[in-house]
Formats: C-alpha cells, structure tokens, sequence
C-alpha cells in the first residue's frame, strides 16, 4: 500500500514515522514549508515528543519515509493540515481545500483519501467530496473512497497514544470506513470503530469541547472559592472521591491548538444554541485577565513593578506556545507598565527574550506559576528564593507554594481563600 502524509505537522509526521516503521511499501511525507523539508532531510529538526526523535531519522535514513514537496502518486492520501477558526469563530478550511484539491489532480480510480483535520461537522461529505468530484470527474463512493477519522492525541505522549487510542473513522460508505480501517490497522493497537463521516467529525470536536467545559467549571470554582472562602484544589479532590465526579483542574486558561478553539466550530455554527459552549470559552479565556488582576492587587500591596513568570508553553513539559496563557498575560502585564522577566526550562523560542534562572531570581520581584513544569516542581525554591529579591510568589496551580517553606515571602495560590490578605495580615 503506497501511502501518502500530507501536512507534517504536530500530528502528521508522526503519523508518518509510525506508518513508515511498519507498512511494507515507502511512506511519502508532503509538506509546502521547504524549510522543513529540508531540515528533516538534513536531519537537523529537533522534536521534544519523546518516541519521536527516536524514529523519525532512522525510517528517514533507511528511505522508509520519504518527505518532498512534491506530491507523489500513492494509494492512499491522509491529510493532516492545520484548521485554526475564522473571525467569526467559523471552522477555516483554507488548507483543507488547498490539499484537497492537490490530491484530486493526481488521484487514480481506487484511490482512498483520509482527512484527519479537526473540522466542523459535514467537510467531509460536503466540500471534500465536491472538490474531488469537480475535479476529478470521479464518483466518490465508487471510483474514489473517502474517509474521516482524527487523531486524539495529546502533544507529550503523541507516539505512545497514537498507537494505544481508539481510533473512530467515519466513511461516506462501509467500504470506506473499511479500507481506511485497514491503514490505521498498520500501527493501531487501540480498538477501530467504524462510522459515517459526519458522526466521527463531530466526537472529536465534543471530546475537546466537554475537556473545555469541564475546565471552565474548575475555573469558575476557583474563582468562587476565592470569594466564597474555601480552597477549591482540596474541595476537587474530595470531590473527585465520588464515583461519578470528575472535575477537572483550575489554572491560568487553557491553550494549544485544540481545545482552545475547537469549541469555537459549534459556537460559529450555531450561536444560538451553544450557549454552555461558548460561556465555557469565555471564562477560559478569561482567565489569563483574572490572574493579572491577582498580581495587580499583590503589586499594589507591597509596591511591585517587577514580574517573573514561571512557564511560557501552553502545559507542563513540552515546548509549545500556542495559544499559551503566559502570552496573553505578558502582553497584558507589559501594556500595564510592568516589566517581566520571563523563564521556561524547555521552551527555547518566544516572542519575547527568555531569562536564565539566575536572571529571573534576581530581578523578580513577584514571581508567577503558570506552568508547573516538572523543572519547577523538583528545583530547591525556598534556598534559591533566599538569595533573591523575590517578595511574593503567586501560584496558579496550586504546586510550588505548598513546598516553599519560607515566611520571607508573600504567598498566594489561585482558588484558595483569602490567602493573600492572611499572609499580610501575619
Ligand atoms: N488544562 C487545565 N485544566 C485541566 C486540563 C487542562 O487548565 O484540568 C489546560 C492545560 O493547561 C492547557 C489546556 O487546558 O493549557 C489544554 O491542555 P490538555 O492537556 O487538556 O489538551 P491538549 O490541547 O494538549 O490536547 C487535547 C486532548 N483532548 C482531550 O483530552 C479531550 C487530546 O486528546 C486531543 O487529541 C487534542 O486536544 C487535539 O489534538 O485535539
């Protein structure tokens, strides 16, 4: 089976390194960004997801996985490019249609096509379909099989749960689904579970919409706690303790590529009715603003101008920024007059210049948790904290507080109650 990945990307290339360590024929990897290209070519493209790095050279050097820019003729086609949303929060399908209609002018009778994008509900019935019937004059169904099915990965453990996940593939026929069951059998060891288009396109965007919800309703107790006089990390885990009750975790605002916009396509679909959805997607995005409101009123109290912020990537132990809380509360810091210094043990990239350790310690005067990196949790704060001219520590996940032992220092954790003016009143 000749098969062909197109989109490199977050979800792409692995999903190309698996094909290429087990299916029989070489895997074509297309890809527009040249840079890319010829950096995996090179080999100089560096990757953080553990298991990546491992295999994505060494089927690369044995011509197992051949990346272009150039799109090769193959059996089947999986199509793996980004959707971001429009203004008017609607699915952006740009790349799609682009790709879509690459493939379609070299497709052969017989082929499959595979779309793995996250898109709103009907792409694939709908426009990709169309697209490959006016311009290939085939009957999709019949001369051409076409198939849905997206990842559920969650970037830090893409190649281990790109194996081990259930995999839903919807088909616009069973023969679609079947065929397109048939690849994903090549390194799925998760359970296959066949559907039509629309019903698979739609699961993946409730999964990330119901995470989303559920985070904004942490984030909601969270701030009631504060108000209301209760610790709400203590109340969740209590809570957690029935059966039936899951709640999620409370932070400074949910980022990445996925859950922070999927959620969006329903609300651009149908405004009127997403009500829950897009309440959740406000409080979320709020967030970021609540937390500069923390550090405005400990700034005030104890006469702060200097901000280090502790984690820029969107979550713990991995090196993407997308969409990352840190970004929207820099900007909001910096156009409030602070300065901010700005530290992350993985991320080497940013917008802004990222501080050493020893940089941030002695400028910070507040230091803020946004992202409980492992680094954070395992460093000796209380002795480094000691020889700097930090005054406060504002925790936003509730994991480096707890262990600073340190009455030198004003403390404060999102969710709990009244702990700031305690700590000053002591
Ligand atoms: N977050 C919280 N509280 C929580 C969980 C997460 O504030 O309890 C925040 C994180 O810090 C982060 C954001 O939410 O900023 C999103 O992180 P995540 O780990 O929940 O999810 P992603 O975006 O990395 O990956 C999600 C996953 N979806 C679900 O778990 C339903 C993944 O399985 C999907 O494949 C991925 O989206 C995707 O590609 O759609």
């Amino acid at each position: 089976m000749r098969i062909t990945v197109v989109g490199l990307g977050y979800i792409g290339l692995p999903t190309a390194c698996l094909l290429a360590t087990k299916n029989n024929d070489t895997v074509y990897g297309y890809d527009t960004n040249s840079d890319l290209i010829s950096q995996l070519n090179a080999q100089t493209f560096v990757t953080k997801e553990i298991g990546l790095d491992g295999i994505m050279y060494e089927v690369i050097k044995s011509g197992k996985l051949v990346v272009d820019r150039k799109l090769n003729k193959s059996d089947v086609y999986i199509i793996a490019v980004p959707t971001p949303f429009n203004e008017d929060k609607t699915c952006d399908i740009s790349y799609i249609k682009m790709a879509v209609s690459s493939v379609a002018s070299i497709l052969e009778k017989g082929n499959l096509i595979i779309l793995e994008s996250t898109v709103s509900p009907g792409v694939t019935e709908n426009v990709c379909k169309r697209i490959i019937e006016d311009i290939t004059g085939f009957i999709v169904g019949q001369d051409i099989l076409l198939a849905y099915s997206a990842e559920r990965v969650i970037p830090g453990r893409i190649i281990e749960e790109l194996k081990n996940n259930d995999r839903i593939i919807g088909g616009v026929n069973l023969e679609s689904a079947k065929r397109a069951a048939e690849v994903y059998q090549i390194f799925v060891e998760g359970e296959i579970h066949l559907t039509d288009c629309t019903t698979a396109e739609v699961t993946k965007i409730m999964e990330n919409t119901y995470r989303d919800v559920n985070i904004a309703l942490a984030n909601e107790f969270a701030k009631l706690a504060e108000k209301l006089g209760f610790n709400v990390w203590e109340a969740i885990r209590l809570a957690n303790k029935h059966p039936r009750v899951n709640i999620h975790e409370p932070g400074p605002g949910v980022g990445g590529h996925c859950i922070a916009v999927d959620p969006w396509f329903f609300v651009g679909m149908d405004h009127e009715d997403a009500v829950l959805i897009n309440a959740a997607r406000e409080i979320n995005d709020y967030m970021p603003f609540y937390v500069f409101e923390k550090i405005r009123a400990m700034a005030e109290k104890l006469n702060i101008k200097n901000i280090g912020i502790l984690g820029v990537s969107y979550k713990p132990d991995i090196d993407d920024i997308r969409n990352s809380p840190s970004s929207a509360l820099i900007e909001i810091l910096k156009s409030n007059g602070f300065t901010v210094y700005i530290h992350d043990p993985i991320v080497k990239k940013f917008a802004y210049a990222l501080s050493t350790t020893e940089d941030l310690l002695c400028n910070s005067e507040l230091l803020v948790l946004m992202v409980a990196h492992r680094y954070y949790q395992s460093m000796d704060f209380t002795g480094l904290l000691n020889k700097s001219k930090v005054k406060a520590v504002l925790d936003t996940k509730n994991k480096l507080v707890n262990y600073i032992k340190n009455d030198r220092f004003i403390t404060d954790v999102l969710g709990k109650a009244n702990y700031l003016e305690e700590k000053c009143a002591e």
